[in-house]
């Protein structure tokens, strides 16, 4: 049976939690215990805090792991990294004071700069070619430059309002990061068929995010100018109506470009469009 480590509390825990229910697994107890049994899928739970997850997952004490591709990089822990899970989005970025006179990378030469992310710091400035000092901490990595720690920061930004927050202007990107899933190298191969079992449901979910059913109803004048302006996964469906000469016509279309296209589609002539939510894709 699988064993999955996922976040006890933190960020990615209701992320996470969300994406096992989404495909069809639950699990009883929530982060209180430090193990728990999923229901709906061969699996145990193990709650860790994310700074252990990914030396579980080496060492075996999980089978499997969801955690930020941030803290894979850090440690160079030796796992596979098997799915992106698109959420936890955020990066890696260097940051510096809004009034510095920042002119390009070679500002940071001789500067000190606050991180928890000393590895992948270090690897950046040198392949950059760049000498500065990293001081370590733990964290409140922003407040650094404010309190004499350092001159400039490394740390993670999502919307960015912590760094306005602090008076930071972030000026490098260095790593783009997501919740990843991973698994240890030598699983054997029941536990790499359960594995596949489960990145085919978080798949089919992750595929599905974002996308919209839509149903319209259409003249059979108008399909061929609805086509072209229809995405589809393969084509879209078509039915004849009672109502001689219309169609009801089926399809998938994201969310980002729901509006634009809805609009295109009455342009055309398509009538009584129904938008719904659109649970999973399975193909
Ligand atoms: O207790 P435990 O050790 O398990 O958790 P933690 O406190 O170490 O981590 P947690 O829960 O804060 O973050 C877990 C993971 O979420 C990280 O490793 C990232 O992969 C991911 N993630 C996504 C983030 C953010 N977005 C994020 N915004 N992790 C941290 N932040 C912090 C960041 O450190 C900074 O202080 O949020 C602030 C910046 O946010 P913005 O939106 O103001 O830019
Ligand atoms: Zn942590």
């Amino acid at each position: 049976m699988l064993k999955i480590a996922i976040q006890a509390k933190g960020r990615l825990n209701e992320d996470c939690v969300g994406l096992l229910g989404d495909s069809g697994i639950t699990i009883s107890g929530g982060g209180r215990k430090l193990m728990s049994r999923a229901h709906g899928f061969p699996m145990e739970v193990l709650y860790l805090r994310d700074d252990d997850i990914p030396m579980a997952v080496a060492m075996g004490v999980a089978d499997i792991g969801i955690v930020g591709l941030n803290e894979i990089e850090e440690k160079k822990t030796d796992v596979d990294i098997s799915m992106p899970l698109g959420f936890g989005v955020c990066r890696l970025s260097l940051a510096v004071p809004k009034n510095a006179d920042y002119t390009g990378l070679d500002w940071f030469d001789g500067k000190r700069i606050a991180t928890s992310y000393p590895h992948i710091l270090t690897e950046f400035l040198k392949s950059n070619n760049i000498h500065a000092g990293i001081n370590e901490i733990a964290g409140s990595v922003e407040l650094a430059p404010a309190i004499g720690l350092s001159d400039a920061i490394f740390d993670i930004v999502s919307s960015g309002g912590t760094l306005v927050q602090n008076g930071l202007v972030e000026v490098e990107t260095v790593l783009q990061s997501e919740a990843v899933l991973i698994c240890n190298k030598n699983l054997d191969s029941d536990k790499l068929d359960e594995l596949e079992h489960l990145k085919f449901r978080f798949g089919s979910i992750i595929g599905s995010r974002g996308m919209k059913y839509v149903l319209m109803n259409i003249p059979q004048a108008s399909i061929a100018k609805a086509l072209e302006v229809l995405p589809s996964m393969k084509s879209p469906t078509l039915l004849p109506l009672a109502a001689e000469g219309w169609y009801s016509l089926h399809t998938v279309i994201a969310e980002a470009e729901l509006w634009d296209k809805i609009e295109q589609l009455k342009a055309v002539g398509a009538e009584d469009i129904l938008v719904l939510q659109l649970e999973n894709i399975i193909k």
